[in-house]
């Protein structure tokens, strides 16, 4: 499953994003963690079900009338302080937990009301953008540091024959999340010298550095948009990083008042109803998300986690099925199943994705929208419905 972190500076609004992200109806026992600890969870990107392309929509609980919501894992990293890589406020330990995954929502207190250390200061006094660099110079310095410690290793393995540096850092570095290819890029862009007793600090650093970049790509999460002075959502955007302005705890709220069944909102929508009684007090409260969320479209916690995985790490969502023409499974379930993969992945992959035994036994494919037999080499696209014939069952 695609694994998303949070992290950011203590008080930017990590857990209250993390308890608003996790708290929708998956159904958790579905998913084989062997641990789901407080601190991770699945949360879920939102796509359109292909069943919209059809007269009646599929009935999984996981589509709410035509959004269809995909599992993801989400984690709520502690709060990261300057100098967490050299261990400052347990920081290796919370560095250590990004080494799972895909990619990084940094949550930013755009309002400008805590400092570097997340203490309380006036709103609009701290600049949001100082946090955006230190945290990403916190894991570039933290990968570094992983890089440096092995060192010793990689030079005694260069004693052997047939030793080869980038075989070396490949090992090395898919053990932090890294793929061979990413590796392999990152030393491509990189000048260094073959033998590792030549390579200094500096060689270490900048190799940390790309492949964080390629491992751990960043999206800005500007929080507390409610409050935040717009410029500072212009100045994070000036970056040039990916941003997306952002409520938490409007978030949070409104999947409350869901619970409560006070309101109808599905997550990501850019707006809700209220459908029961509530307080004056209540009703003004959601009054003031509804504003922020015609400023920016939505809460944006379900904006952010669909950025960083349809846009950042490039997935689609394919629909393997059993029965090409009901799009069912052997229960008769319609659209069972939604997989991510990675943009480029073939009707082979994804039988993989299912299973590897399917994988294995992959004989060809099926496109159900079109029932047309798809070749080896047929791209996935986002929405397609796959009928798999593989020997396995
Ligand atoms: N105004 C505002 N406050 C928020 C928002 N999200 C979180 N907070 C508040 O920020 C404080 C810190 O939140 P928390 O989630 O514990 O931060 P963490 O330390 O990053 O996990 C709490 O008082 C939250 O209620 C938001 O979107 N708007
Ligand atoms: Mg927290």
């Amino acid at each position: 499953m695609i694994s998303i972190a949070l992290a950011g500076k203590p008080n930017a609004g990590k857990s209250t994003f993390y308890k608003a992200a996790t708290m929708a109806d998956v159904d958790v026992a579905n998913y084989p963690f062997t641990t789901i600890d407080a601190n991770r969870g699945v949360s879920s990107v939102r796509t359109d079900c292909p069943c919209l392309e059809r007269d009646e929509r599929c009935g999984n609980e996981a589509c709410h009338d035509g959004k269809r919501y995909v599992p993801v894992e989400l984690l709520d990293v502690a709060g990261l302080v300057p100098g967490a890589h050299e261990g400052r406020g347990l920081g290796n330990q919370f560095l250590d937990e990004l080494t799972n995954a895909d990619a990084i929502l940094n949550v930013v207190d755009a309002s400008g009301g805590t400092n570097e250390e997340g203490e309380p200061v006036e709103v609009g006094s701290h600049d949001p953008v100082e946090e955006v660099d230190f945290i990403e110079e916190e894991m570039n310095m933290w990968l570094a540091g992983i890089i440096e410690r092995n060192w010793e290793t990689v030079e005694r393995q260069s004693r052997s024959p047939g030793f080869d540096i980038d075989d070396a850092l490949a090992e090395m570095l898919t053990g932090f999340g890294a793929t061979e290819a990413d590796v392999a890029a990152s030393l491509r862009e990189l000048e260094y010298p073959d033998n590792p007793r030549d390579w200094t600090d500096e060689h270490r650093e900048a190799l940390a550095r790309d492949v964080r970049a390629r491992t751990k790509p960043i999206i800005l999460v500007a929080n507390k948009a409610d409050v935040a002075p717009e410029e500072n959502v212009e100045r994070l955007r000036e970056t040039g990083k990916p941003v997306v302005p952002a409520t938490a705890e409007g978030e949070l709220a409104l999947r409350q008042a869901v619970e409560a069944g006070v309101v109808d909102y599905d997550p990501g929508d850019d707006d809700f109803d209220i459908v029961g009684d509530v307080s004056d007090e209540q009703e003004q409260g959601l009054e003031r998300i509804r504003a922020v969320m015609q400023e920016w479209g939505g809460t944006g916690v379900q904006q952010s986690l669909n950025e960083a995985v349809y846009d950042l790490l490039d997935q689609i969502t394919a629909y393997p099925v059993q029965n090409e023409s009901k799009w069912t499974d052997g229960q008769g379930n319609v659209l069972p199943d939604a997989n991510l993969l990675p943009r480029g992945s073939t009707p082979r992959d994804l039988a993989y994705a299912v299973h590897s035994d399917i994988g294995d036994g992959y004989l060809h494919a099926v496109n159900a929208k079109t029932d047309r037999e798809i070749s080896d080499s047929y791209e996935l696209e986002e929405g397609d419905v796959v009928k798999i014939v593989s020997t396995a069952k």
